[in-house]
């Protein structure tokens, strides 16, 4: 490990001590400093590499700092980065018919952060209900799963069903019913029930804050029938498994459905900018009238610059079809590993998480610090989980050289 300073003017233990003193301890990172990153590797202030197998929670897909993002950023910063919303701007128009036809839909309502669109789902799904399906007012019901994770604002966290995400920030959002996830006879249980006030069911097509939860092959497409049967809007929360993730444009299409209302974020930038958005039918999408939703940078012209090129870069370099073929290798190699410590290995594409035995001899975090020392960069989630997602541009040989990493990482703690 060097210890002269490579990238930055701030070394890495000067680094923590001044997160650690000046900022909110809502998190708690490893221990390791990021000065630089560039396709699949990052490296910290004295210059030690790693490859980085979270990709900012599946932000980065195209790998850091891709040279065609970073391009349409710098060109269009110069020009204009923001109006807001109370005038038209040249780039807002094009990039929603671009977004709009890349994902097969009529319409799109431009966000910044995932939890964002997640809200603008909630009220536009609301919105439906009272002026389309016709619910009572202020007696609509949205369903979501146990075990999600939808982002951490008051209404997302009244749905969530993890006391970390909700402890002490109450009161909450009334109007949600939690199920369990890879349930459908509890879906159609409450649809049947409430059939008159649900108007939405809200759904990860894998569940990655759960640790990956890949639920049954039908699981998915059952749902969307049942919510079609008693009229009800079917909306994926693709934020992480989108934008190629698992192996596929969409995760949902997998189930070969089209979800009702599409919310999508993280790498729709490639990493570069907090763009989210929300894709609908024109029919839902026009119950939202002037003055009645959006934001300051909601599809501001820097956003819409980026995200045209990030989505262009997911086409251009096949990464779909790369993040199914390496997730394969990915786990054929590691279910090679007859690792006294692994419980399973599962995931669709570069979405994979490795579950550790629930042993006290052993932790994800320990797993990881010792990942990091061999230089790889991958977090628990949840103690006994580490999920893998490198950015989708990484190469065969880079793979193969992670998954030794990770091999030799499991022999060392035996
Ligand atoms: C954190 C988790 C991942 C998401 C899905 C909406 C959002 C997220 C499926 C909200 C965001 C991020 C948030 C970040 C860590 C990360 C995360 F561990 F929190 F759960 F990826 F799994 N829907 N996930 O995964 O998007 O508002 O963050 O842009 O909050 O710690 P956001």
């Amino acid at each position: 490990m060097s210890e002269k300073m490579v990238y930055g003017n701030i070394n890495s233990k000067e680094a923590i001590r001044l997160e650690e003193t000046f900022g909110a301890h809502n998190y708690h990172p490893l221990p390791v400093v990021i000065a630089k990153g560039m396709g699949v590797k990052v490296w910290d202030p004295e210059g030690n590499e790693y490859y980085d197998f979270l990709s900012a929670y599946s932000a980065v897909n195209q790998g850091h700092c891709h040279p065609k993002i970073i391009k349409a950023l710098n060109e269009q910063a110069k020009i204009l980065t923001l109006t807001s919303r109370a005038f038209f701007n040249n780039k807002l128009g094009e990039y929603e018919k671009y977004i709009t036809e890349y994902f097969g839909y009529e319409m799109v309502l431009p966000m910044n952060t995932g939890a964002e669109a997640v809200e603008t789902a909630m009220k536009l799904s609301r919105k439906w209900g009272y002026e389309v399906k016709g619910i009572e007012e202020n007696k609509a019901i949205i369903i979501v799963t146990q075990g999600n994770f939808h982002g951490r604002t008051i209404a997302v966290i009244s749905a969530s069903t993890d006391p970390t995400a909700f402890t002490n920030f109450g009161p909450f959002l009334p109007g949600i019913i939690k199920i369990p996830y890879n349930d459908t006879d509890a879906l159609e249980r409450v649809l049947k029930k409430h059939q008159k006030r649900v108007c939405a069911f809200l759904v990860e097509p894998i569940q990655g804050e759960a640790g990956v939860n890949v639920p049954d092959d039908d699981y998915i497409r059952k749902c969307y029938k049942s919510c079609k049967k008693y009229n009800v809007l079917f909306v994926a929360d693709e934020v992480q498994t989108g934008i190629g993730r698992t192996g596929r444009m969409l995760c949902c299409e997998y189930s070969n459905i089209k979800p009702d209302i599409l919310i999508l974020g993280k790498a729709i930038s490639g990493g570069v900018l907090p763009i989210s958005v929300v894709l609908s039918s024109r029919e839902i999408m026009m119950v939202i009238k002037p003055g009645e939703h959006g934001s300051t940078f909601g599809g501001f012209p820097l956003a819409c610059a980026v995200a045209k090129a990030a989505l262009e870069v997911v086409k251009e370099e096949n990464l779909v079809e790369k993040a199914d073929k390496l997730g394969k290798i990915f786990r054929d190699e590691l279910n090679k590993l007859d690792s006294p410590f692994i419980e399973i290995i599962r995931g669709k594409g570069l979405l994979n998480a490795v579950v550790i035995k629930p042993t006290d001899r052993i932790k994800a975090w320990d797993v990881c610090l010792k990942l990091k020392e061999n230089g790889l960069l991958a977090k628990p989630t949840h103690d006994h989980i580490i999920r893998f997602a490198p950015p989708l541009v990484i190469t065969e040989e880079q793979l193969m050289e992670c998954i030794n990493i990770i091999k030799k990482t499991f022999v060392e703690l035996n």
